[in-house]
C-alpha cells in the first residue's frame, strides 16, 4: 500500500501507523485521516496482525490536533465533513477488534489527544505534552473529547482541562489516568515495543471480547453488562485457544495462541 501522509509498517504481528506530517506537528488533515482509515481496513482483514501502534513522526509531536490552517474560511459543509471524518477515525480505533496502543512521543493536543484517547492503551514519553486546547482558538473538543476525557478522568478534572486549554506533562497525565505510563524518553520506544509484543502473544479472541465488553459495558446498566460478560465468557471458553492455554499450563510451557 502506498501512503503519503502516514508510514505503515507490519512486523512480528504488530502494525505500526506513524502519522507523518512532522512539518505540521502531524496535524490531521483530510488526506491524513483517509490514509489512517485505509490502514485500519487492511489491519481488519490481516489475521497476522494482533496489535496496532499509533505514533507520530519526528521528535516533537504525536499530533497537534486537527489542521488549524485548513480551517481558515472553511464552509459549513467542509467543517461538517472534517467533523465526521474525525469521529470516524476515533470510532475506527475504538471499534477495531484488536488492541491499539497510542505511543505519545510529543505533543498530543486537541484532536491528537482525542485520537489517542480512542486507543486502548496510552504510553507517553516523559517529554510529551497533552491538552484539550480547542478553547484557545474558540472551539470545543469535537472528536469525542468532552465525553472520552470525562469517562477517563471524571468531570472535575475534565472540565479543568477543557475550560483552561492548558497543557499537562506526561507524569501529570499518568497521575490523572489519561495515560497508562509515562516513560523516560530513552526507554520509550523499547517500552512500547515490549508491550506490543506482549499483547501480540495473547489470545486474540479473548482480547477482542474483553475490549468489546469494557467499551460497551460502560454505556449500559451493570446488570446488562454482566449478562454480556457471561455471553462473552461462553464464547471465549469455546475457543481452541482456551484448550491450548490449559494444555500449556499443565505441560509447563508457553502457549501458542492462534485466534481460533
Ligand atoms: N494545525 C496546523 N499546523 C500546525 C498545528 C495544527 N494543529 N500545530 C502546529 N502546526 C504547525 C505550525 O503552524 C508550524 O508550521 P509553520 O508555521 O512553521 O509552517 C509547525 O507546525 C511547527 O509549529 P510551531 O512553530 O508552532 O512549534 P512550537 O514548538 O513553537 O509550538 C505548539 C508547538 C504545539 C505549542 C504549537 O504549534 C501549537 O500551539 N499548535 C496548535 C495546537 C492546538 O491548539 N491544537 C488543537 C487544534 S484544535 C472541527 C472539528 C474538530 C476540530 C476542529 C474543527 N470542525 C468540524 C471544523 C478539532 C480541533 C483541534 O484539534
Amino acid at each position: 500500500m502506498e501512503f503519503k501522509h502516514i508510514i505503515y509498517e507490519k512486523a512480528e504481528g504488530i502494525a505500526t501507523i506513524t502519522l507523518n506530517r512532522p512539518e505540521a506537528l502531524n496535524a490531521f488533515n483530510k488526506e491524513l485521516i483517509t490514509e489512517v482509515l485505509q490502514a485500519i481496513e487492511d489491519i481488519k482483514t490481516d489475521e497476522a496482525i494482533r496489535v496496532v501502534v499509533l505514533t507520530g513522526a519526528g521528535e516533537k509531536a504525536f499530533s497537534a490536533g486537527a489542521d488549524i490552517k485548513a480551517m481558515k474560511g472553511m464552509t459549513a459543509l467542509k467543517a461538517r465533513e472534517l467533523s465526521l471524518m474525525g469521529e470516524k477515525l476515533c470510532l475506527a480505533f475504538e471499534n477495531l477488534e484488536k488492541p491499539v496502543i497510542a505511543a505519545i512521543n510529543g505533543y498530543a493536543l486537541g484532536g491528537g489527544l482525542e485520537a489517542a484517547m480512542s486507543c486502548d492503551l496510552r504510553i507517553a514519553s516523559e517529554n510529551a505534552r497533552m491538552g484539550q486546547t480547542e478553547i484557545n482558538i474558540g472551539l470545543i473538543p469535537g472528536w469525542g473529547g468532552t465525553q472520552r476525557l470525562t469517562r477517563l478522568i471524571g468531570a472535575t478534572k475534565a472540565k479543568e482541562l477543557i475550560y483552561t486549554g492548558k497543557l499537562i506533562d506526561a507524569k501529570t497525565a499518568e497521575q490523572l489516568g489519561i495515560v497508562n505510563m509515562a516513560v523516560p524518553a530513552d526507554k520509550f520506544k523499547e517500552t512500547v515495543r515490549q508491550l506490543a509484543l506482549d499483547l501480540a502473544q495473547k489470545a486474540p479472541v479473548a482480547i477482542k471480547v474483553a475490549k468489546a465488553l469494557i467499551n460497551k459495558g460502560s454505556e449500559i446498566s451493570l446488570d446488562a453488562a454482566l449478562a454480556l460478560e457471561r455471553e462473552g465468557f461462553g464464547v471465549v471458553a469455546s475457543t481452541e485457544d482456551l484448550q491450548e492455554g490449559v494444555s500449556a499450563f499443565t505441560e509447563k510451557r508457553k502457549p501458542t495462541f492462534k485466534g481460533k
